[in-house]
């Protein structure tokens, strides 16, 4: 436990732990009043169970996937207001909002989730946003200018409105693989703002050159929680970026190594702030590792085998990277 987290457990604080647990009821996941969030993934879970606590993510895992879940500080507070579900603990706020694609305007769908996003958490006790996942269909379908990340991309910025590039959110956007055209776009926020943290190995993703389009994506490689909060640090999608160029296409298990490789460049930055934090991933860590080809999850689940045997809590999601040339990314919490 890193020594922001041990200060907030004596304190009244912002408190957040992530659990990846197995569950034949996923209703009974619900029953604690600490409970924030509830994510279960692909077919096999509930679409819904009727609190708004409980979000399916349209992602296949690969193999028996546990569920996901946030504990906060009860008692936590949920509702359903202006097409948000959400819940809160009054110190952070987890959010979600879907929004059906109208002949296939991914951008016109990003601006109005991140609109109203943003009109939700500005207006709300909790209006620092602190970490964003983003899913999106076929995301890398389209030619140049044209393909659906760009224009997501676009749409996203558009959303957001007047923003500082320093204060952006961390943040996922993969391709959900289902077909299904909704943009489900899912956040935490906090009453207080954390740290964005950047990574020296890459640029910046709000500083990438015109060629990956002609809006920049918008987030951080990592969030630092407020100070004095119980809180593990967000790592965003990671993959084998190194500057702004994809690496090894067409190697996975290479492009396993260089995401590795930035987590550990990243962690380092963190831990220029906050020394208290694992220098190494282990039992504090948790990753959701998205594969692009089907075929490859085996593959990729075997080298993980390798690299951390028990040590490092992870689930592995068949979706699409929003480059083409990029078969892996990975993100996660740790603390
Ligand atoms: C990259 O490094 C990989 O658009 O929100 C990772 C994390 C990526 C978040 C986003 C994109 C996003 O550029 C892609």
């Amino acid at each position: 436990m890193s020594r922001a987290m041990q200060d907030a457990s004596r304190g009244g604080a912002a408190r957040l732990a992530v659990e990846y647990v197995h569950a034949d009821d996923p209703a009974r996941l619900l029953d604690g009043d600490d409970v924030l969030a509830v994510f279960g993934f692909g077919t096999a879970a509930p679409g819904s169970l009727g609190d708004p606590r409980y979000l399916r993510v349209p992602l296949e895992p690969h193999g028996d996937a546990p569920y996901e879940v946030w504990h906060a500080n009860a008692p936590v507070m949920r509702g359903c207001d202006d097409g948000v579900r959400w819940a809160s603990d009054g110190e952070l706020m987890f959010g979600v909002i879907e929004v059906a694609e109208h002949d296939g305007d991914v951008q016109e769908a990003a601006r109005a989730a991140y609109a109203r996003m943003a009109a939700f958490t500005t207006g709300s006790r909790t209006p620092r946003l602190l970490r964003i996942w983003n899913y999106v269909d076929a995301i890398t379908f389209g030619e140049g200018d044209d393909e659906r990340y760009r224009a997501f991309c676009v749409g996203r910025a558009q959303g957001l409105g007047d923003f500082d590039v320093r204060s952006l959110p961390a943040a996922t956007a993969i391709g959900r693989c289902d077909g299904e055209r909704v943009v489900q776009v899912y956040w935490l926020a906090s009453v207080a703002a954390g740290t964005p943290v950047e990574n020296p190995r890459q640029v910046s993703a709000y500083r990438y050159p015109r060629r990956y389009g002609p809006q920049p994506p918008s987030f951080a490689r990592a969030m630092l929680p407020p100070a004095g909060s119980a809180m593990p640090l967000m790592l965003s999608g990671t993959a084998a970026v190194v500057g702004h160029v994809s690496m090894h296409d067409g190697e996975v298990l290479a492009q396993l190594d260089e995401t590795f490789n930035n987590f550990d460049a990243l962690v380092g930055a963190a831990r220029a702030h906050d020394p208290s934090l694992p220098p190494r991933f282990g039992a504090g860590t948790r990753l959701k590792v998205y594969v692009r080809d089907r075929d490859d999850l085996a593959l990729v689940a075997d080298a993980l085998d390798r690299r951390f045997g028990d040590a490092v809590p992870r689930l592995l999601l068949h979706a699409a990277i929003c480059r083409r040339e990029l078969a892996v990314e990975i993100d996660g919490v740790h603390g």
